[in-house]
């Protein structure tokens, strides 16, 4: 069976092997397929990705909840229900009232059919995306730095050609393993890699320089490095004058900051400041890659401003070997915020608040411009109005919120007191337990459709085997719904492909532009990196070689403030507590704790702690220990490690209930992007008795 994994960006190609048993069983073994991402690579997670998709706690039946208990129903009551529950709802409270809400790990064509639904068929404003945490930083930066948003900006295969590599709040070696031979390969050829992050990581292993930033911190941390940069003249003049503008406000900016108090704010020295800032500078190429680390906090957009100014200001993008790279998350974390689950977004990454993207997407769709809906909020601020009752009703597909969102108490108060809810996933998550309907959804095995991978390029996964029980496609069910608005017309497809026929046109002529893609070419050509703007071009493999995206064709500096983290520590909460990822757990682990393989290798929670903190506060190693917040309490299993800095915890994102980190984080949101605030909070921590 040859398929593609469905959890991280780089959507490595597999095949699942089936070998016969002398019982007369099958077993299964995945295989690594060659493909450009991942030539032929897969990590731990790729190799047992089948042993959740024919998990036995797979939901094969709609269910609804009656007296507090899931029971069988036809597909017929399932749908029924729900148009009627939210149908009422729309009576009584408006069109606004419901609220959908969906994923990165949707195919282009389900996230790109959700947009539409909730637009054409529920006619509500309100519909976000889990990408909001995920990508948003890194994309509303794009977007205004370069007038696109595009995860990487050049080819993989390039990053071993690079001189200087900084990587900034990103665990390549755990979040997306089977890229690190690029890096290896790159520093066999002499390639300075700096890693910027609060604690060791089997990325931080290979790099040459270790940046232990404070976590909170990182956009002091970069203009620290472009203060040095300019102090050092090692800036590219002509580059800046020809390709930019807003130089002069933040080489202005710049002076009156001082390098002494960036390195007592970031906890990082002064001579190792000076020491990433002159190899980067004096690096003919060099590339700089961000993740969650850096993006995921209040000022997020503005941290990775503060990296693009710094490439821009050396002129090292745009060349081969020079670039930036926003490393995209979830399987099709990028195409799923390009084709409009976003709450301002419409196809292509048109606006919906945009008149002229208002009315082509309308002529598209078939509908009076008049009739879409306005812009939403961000997901967060969607959970925020289940609270206050604005939204009474609603629909999830392809997310685990009360487990991902910050606050995750508060959340699950909100989804409680919702009137309705319906959840479509293959599992019954945490927030699926909430649900009055539950859905049961084909997975990456069973479902056709088109992915995004995080160079950008498009690619074709193909159906492994038959959908099992009555489990069905997103996008089929979603037509069916729609046909309960009256809008069957509107949405009478027979196949994937052909939804992503109506999304090459609904894209055309936008920034992120799939005219030219068709499944035909994927088949041959195995992927094509948009904008592919008509049949015979070739797709862009590298951006930004003689123009920025902007209407000026020039990118956009613009000065950035130093910051102290969001929430800092006080004698009630004396640490900061960061979060992250460990290899064998995907996102709330609903997939990777049905896996046996996967989730052997990492039962529960842990806090990562450092020896002498550990000490300070009576923690014993691999003893349990409760952390508290000023949003709530978890308790999790320690992990005394010399390798966290002695201010900072670690606890991953894998668990829910009361392992659950996001117990824990501050829903403070960046005022650019809504990103929350996840990356750091103030705690405190004591054995748990
Ligand atoms: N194994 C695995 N792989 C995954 C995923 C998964 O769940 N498991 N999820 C996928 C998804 S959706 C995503 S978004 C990506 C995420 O990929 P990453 O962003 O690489 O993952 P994280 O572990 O969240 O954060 C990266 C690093 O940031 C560090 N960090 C924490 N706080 C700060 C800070 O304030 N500043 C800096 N500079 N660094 C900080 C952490 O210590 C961590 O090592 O991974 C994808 N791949
Ligand atoms: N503290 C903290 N919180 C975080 C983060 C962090 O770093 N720290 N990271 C954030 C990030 S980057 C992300 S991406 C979010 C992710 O947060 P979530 O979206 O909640 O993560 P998942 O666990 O992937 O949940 C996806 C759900 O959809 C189901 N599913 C998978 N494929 C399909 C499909 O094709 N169709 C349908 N209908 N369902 C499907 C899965 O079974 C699962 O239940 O978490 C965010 N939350
Ligand atoms: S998790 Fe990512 S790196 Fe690992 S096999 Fe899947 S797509 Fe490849
Ligand atoms: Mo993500």
């Amino acid at each position: 069976m040859s398929t593609q994994c469905p959890f991280c960006s780089v959507q490595c190609k597999i095949n699942v092997v089936s070998e016969p048993l002398p019982s007369g069983r099958f077993q299964y073994r995945a295989e690594g397929r060659m493909n450009a991402a991942s030539e032929g690579r897969l990590c731990v997670k790729g190799q047992n990705a089948h042993q959740h998709a024919m998990s036995r706690e797979r939901v094969l039946y709609p269910l609804a909840k009656k007296d507090g208990k899931f029971v069988r129903v036809s597909w017929e009551e399932a749908v029924s229900t729900i148009a009627e529950r939210m149908g009422a709802i729309q009576r009584e409270h408006g069109r606004d009232a419901v609220g959908v809400y969906g994923g990165g790990s949707l195919t282009n064509e389900s996230a790109y059919l959700l947009g539409k639904f909730a637009r054409v068929a529920l006619g509500t404003k309100y519909i976000d995306y889990n990408g909001r945490f995920c990508m948003s930083a890194a994309a509303s930066a794009g977007v205004k730095a370069f007038g696109i948003d595009r995860g990487l900006t050049n080819r993989l295969s390039e990053i071993p050609e690079t001189d200087c590599l900084i990587l900034v709040g990103t665990n390549i070696a755990e979040c997306q393993p089977t890229l690190m031979p690029y890096f290896n390969r790159a520093k066999e050829n002499g390639t300075y890699l700096i890693v910027v992050d609060p604690r060791e990581t089997g990325t931080t292993a290979i790099a040459d320089l270790h940046l232990k930033v404070r976590p909170g911190t990182d956009a002091a941390l970069a203009n620290g490095l472009l203060k040095v940069l300019l102090e050092e003249r090692l800036e590219d003049r002509a580059f800046l004058r020809e390709r930019t503008n807003g130089f002069a406000d933040v080489e202005a900016h710049l002076k009156g900051l001082s390098l002494q108090d960036i390195s007592e704010l970031t906890g990082v020295s002064e001579a190792s400041i000076r020491k990433a800032a002159i190899a980067y500078g004096r690096a003919r190429t060099g590339m700089v890659f961000t993740a969650r680390g850096v993006e995921q906090h209040r000022d997020g957009h503005m941290a990775v401003r503060a990296y693009l100014n710094l490439i821009l200001a050396a002129g090292k993008i745009g060349r081969p070997g020079s670039g930036y790279g926003a490393v995209t998350g979830q399987g099709n974390g990028q195409g799923g915020r390009e084709h409009g689950q976003k709450a301002d977004q419409l196809p292509g990454y048109r606006l919906i608040e945009n008149p002229e993207d208002r009315e082509y997407v309308a002529g598209v769709w078939g509908i009076d411009p008049a009739e879409l809906p306005g812009k939403g909020v961000s997901a967060y601020e969607m959970m925020e109005l289940t609270v206050s009752r604005d939204i009474r009703g609603m629909l999830v597909m392809g997310s685990n919120p009360i487990v991902s969102n910050p606050n995750a108490g508060v959340v699950e108060e909100g989804l409680k007191s919702l009137e309705f809810l319906a959840v479509a996933d293959m599992f019954l998550s945490e927030t699926a337990e909430l649900a009055d309907i539950v859905l049961p959804v084909t997975s990456y095995m069973e479902n056709a459709g088109t992915l995004t991978n995080l160079e950008g390029r498009v690619l074709l996964r193909e159906a492994a085997r038959p959908a099992p029980g009555e489990a069905r496609h997103d996008w089929q069910w979603l037509c069916d719904l729609a046909a309960r608005w009256g809008k069957r017309e509107k949405f009478s497809y027979s196949h994937a492909e052909e939804i992503f026929e109506e999304l090459r046109l609904a894209s055309k002529g936008g920034v992120a532009d799939y005219y030219g893609i068709t499944y035909e070419r994927l088949r041959q050509e195995e992927g094509i990196y948009w904008p592919c703007p008509s049949p015979d071009h070739p797709g862009s493999q590298r951006l930004f070689e003689e123009s920025f995206a902007h209407p000026d064709g020039r990118a956009q500096l613009l000065p950035v403030d130093n910051l102290p983290p969001g929430e800092d520590v006080d004698p009630e909460y004396p640490l900061l507590m960061t979060n992250g990822r460990l290899l064998p757990h995907y996102l709330t682990g609903v997939q990777t704790r049905r896996s046996p393989s996967l989730t052997a290798r990492a039962i529960e929670n842990v806090v990562e702690i450092h020896p002498s903190t550990a000490r300070r506060y009576r923690i014993e190693d691999g003893a349990l220990v409760r952390i508290r917040s000023r949003r709530g309490t978890a308790v999790v299993r320690s992990k005394v490690t010399s390798g966290i800095r002695e201010d900072t915890l670690f606890v991953p994102m894998h668990w829910g209930g009361i392992q659950n980190v996001n117990l824990l984080t501050n829903p403070l949101l960046d005022p650019v992007c809504r990103m929350p605030d996840f990356k750091v909070s103030a705690v405190a921590i004591e054995p748990w008795s």
